[in-house]
């Protein structure tokens, strides 16, 4: 089980690399208040939250996110408390996923920099619908 969806989640990768379809016919997803929590060193472990709305009629996954400041990105959920690694976040169709403190996220490993309350955290967010959508996440101070 584990492996198969190993395997799906690289068939995913493989085909946002190759396979970009045209800009016309994507545009389902839709992504507000991105945010993520100010470190006081560099290398501390963060989180990001944000809304993802999904305008489509089918379900479409968060599945790969990427930064142009160095770190590790991972996806996210919790299980009994402690976090889990994702293989990818889905968006029902019509619907809305929030991403939050205690539930679904992205974390952020190995931030080369300190984040700083009010300063910005570039994001890029690959779908498995081909959607690629660049956002910018608030630093905010941590709280809960
Ligand atoms: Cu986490």
């Amino acid at each position: 089980m584990k492996k198969e969806k190993t395997m799906r989640c690289i068939f995913k990768t493989l085909f946002f690399m190759t396979a970009l379809l045209p800009l016309g016919a994507l545009a389902k997803i839709s992504v507000t208040n991105p945010i993520i929590f100010a470190t006081q060193q560099a290398g501390e472990p963060t989180a990001v939250f944000m809304e993802l709305h999904n305008d489509g009629n089918e379900a479409v996954n968060l599945a790969m996110v990427q930064s142009s400041q160095p770190a590790n990105l991972v996806l996210h959920g919790t299980q009994n408390g402690k976090m889990i690694t994702s293989d990818g976040i889905e968006i029902p169709a019509k619907g809305n996923v929030k991403l939050k403190p205690g539930g679904l996220h992205i974390m952020v490993f190995d931030s080369a920099t300190a984040l700083q309350a009010g300063g910005h955290f570039p994001l890029t967010l690959l779908f498995d619908n081909g959607e690629k959508i660049q956002v910018k996440a608030n630093v905010v101070k941590y709280s809960q």
